[in-house]
């Protein structure tokens, strides 16, 4: 019998591909040097797409594939992916939660730490000569002890919570409503948030429900000096108040791993020697993406062994 098609969007790595080859065709769409060719003669084939979090799936692409039956996310964030579609046409949809939280609260804290203790610049001072040229290099931000405030308390939001407890801080979350089990101030709104905190990081999920609501009017909030941090998604949050409060230096330092328009990114953000910028990446260790890979095909693979999905999302 013919392996189903499968048609994966994004770059896999090898110790995914390979074991995926041996039961389904694959169809790398990345590697086509004519997409639109690509897709139209794969298409009415395609059984299942294969795509990541940044990447997602239009119900236009799926509109072109009648013998779709899933898609499998290799990531926790799904907005990218039309699921009022996937709803409608009884499409199940999965993704790779809980493997990722982790990873993802570190590089937050990475960034963190790197935007207020100015990593990068130390790292230059160092490396151009001005250490013994100029001597001490300019001063920075402590972190530990400060006030955060975490737009977002979900799996990734409780993991960076963790570590804000191990640096000593008072911290204070936003969220469609309060969580009874942990001891943080709750705010209603990212902006009652913003205006009692030092540092603040996002880490809310994208789509509609979230589109913009780190606004300008919260990003105003923040007392002068503010650190912001982003690991969830650029759509989140308002960019342009953001550049503007950058540019002014209202917010004094950032930490930002996801934007608009990945991967041509607004170039204002690399005129700014105070954030420091990652490429999409909070998810991007060794371990973790095996254990996304293997998640993501352990989905496929029950999907059509029929067997029930191990983590299917629920509308
Ligand atoms: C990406 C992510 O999917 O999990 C998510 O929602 O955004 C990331 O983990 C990852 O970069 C794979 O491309």
């Amino acid at each position: 019998m013919d392996k189903p098609e499968v048609l994966v969007m994004g770059v896999l790595p090898d110790w995914d591909l390979a074991p995926m080859a041996e039961h389904f065709s694959l169809r790398l769409v990345y590697e086509a040097p004519d997409e639109a060719a690509f897709l139209a003669e794969h298409a009415p084939r395609i059984r299942a797409i294969v795509t990541k979090g940044e990447i997602g799936a239009s119900a236009a692409l799926m509109e072109t594939m009648p013998k779709l039956e899933i898609v499998a996310c290799y990531g926790v964030g799904v907005d990218a992916i039309d699921l009022p579609y996937c709803a409608a046409r009884g499409l199940p949809v999965t993704n790779t939660p809980d493997v990722l939280t982790e990873d993802v609260a570190d590089l937050g804290f990475g960034l963190l730490l790197a935007a207020a203790r100015r990593i990068p610049a130390a790292d230059a001072w160092v490396r151009d000569g001005s250490w013994a040229a100029k001597g001490s290099m300019p001063l920075t931000s402590r972190v530990w002890g400060k006030r955060i405030g975490i737009v977002g308390l979900g799996r990734i939001g409780r993991a960076v919570a963790r570590r804000a407890e191990g640096f000593g801080m008072a911290i204070g979350y936003s969220g469609r409503t309060p969580q009874d089990d942990v001891p943080y101030g709750f705010h209603a709104t990212p902006a009652a948030l913003a205006a009692g905190v030092d540092i603040l990081i996002c880490c809310a999920m994208g789509g509609p429900t979230t589109q913009g609501l780190i606004d300008r009017a919260t990003l105003e909030a923040l007392p002068p000096g503010a650190i912001f941090v982003n690991i969830s998604r650029g759509s989140v949050v308002d960019e342009a108040a953001l550049l503007e409060a950058l540019q002014s230096r209202r917010i004094a330092a950032a930490g930002l791993d996801v934007f608009w328009n990945e991967p041509a990114i607004d170039p204002a953000f690399a005129a700014l020697p105070h954030v420091v910028l990652a490429p999409h990446a909070a998810s991007g260790t060794e371990e973790t993406r095996r254990a996304m890979g293997l998640l993501m095909r352990d989905n496929l693979a029950a999907h059509f062994a029929g067997r029930p999905l191990p983590t299917e999302i629920r509308p």
